[in-house]
């Protein structure tokens, strides 16, 4: 076990049921991530962190709407509700979330001009969160994922996982996906693809 983390991405607030993103049956994953947190040695948690007016809320791009695509400087971005805005109570873990063992907390999505899905790299695929070293340092081969949204930031947390070379699982049932003209099937197609283990 001492080879293995639990890397539980973004159970806040604004992506549960009631919150400015929130992904139906986000909230009902809780009790079994709170039973995988407990079977962990390592734990780290990923927290979505947004300075308010954040270039991905479609509110900082007049005549956006939510959920439409724009071009950014490092491609394609979807353009979301505001969410996970830095201090407010949407940002803030699911009440119910046992994150106490947690030993990281990797906040993503803090730089204005570039979202994060990834825990590892950001939306430009080049800018580092420092979890691959980190991981490395403390001799953690293997990684298992749970958390929100399936098709976005654990997909792509998963996918920059097994490309770092770590050994890499997503528990689906502790997942709850967003689904955006097709994402979840897409995205759960190219984990599995890419050599992700679905479980
Ligand atoms: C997420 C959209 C925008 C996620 C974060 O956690 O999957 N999705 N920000
Ligand atoms: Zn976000």
């Amino acid at each position: 076990m001492a080879d293995k983390a639990l890397i539980v991405v973004d159970v806040q607030n604004d992506f549960c049921p009631g919150g400015a993103l929130g992904v139906a049956g986000g909230d009902e994953i809780v009790p079994m991530i709170n039973g995988l947190i407990g079977r962990f040695e390592h734990v780290v948690l990923t927290q979505d962190w947004h300075p308010a007016g954040h270039s991905s809320f479609a509110s900082s791009h007049p005549g956006k709407n939510p959920f439409e695509m724009i071009a950014m400087p490092y491609g394609a971005q979807t353009l979301w509700p505001d969410h996970c805005v830095q201090g407010s109570a949407g940002a803030d873990f699911h009440p119910a979330l046992e994150w106490t063992r947690a030993e990281l907390l990797i906040r993503k999505g803090f730089r204005a001009q570039i979202d994060s899905y990834s825990a590892f790299f950001e939306n430009d695929r080049r800018t580092p969160t420092g979890l691959s070293g980190y991981l490395r340092d403390r001799g953690i081969k293997k990684v298992t994922l749970c958390g929100l949204a399936t098709d976005f930031c654990v997909a792509f947390s998963a996918l920059d996982a097994v490309a770092q070379g770590f050994s890499t699982t997503v528990v689906l049932d502790a997942c709850r996906g967003i689904d955006l003209n097709g994402s979840l099937h897409a995205m759960v197609t190219r984990m599995r693809d890419a050599g992700v283990e679905l479980n």
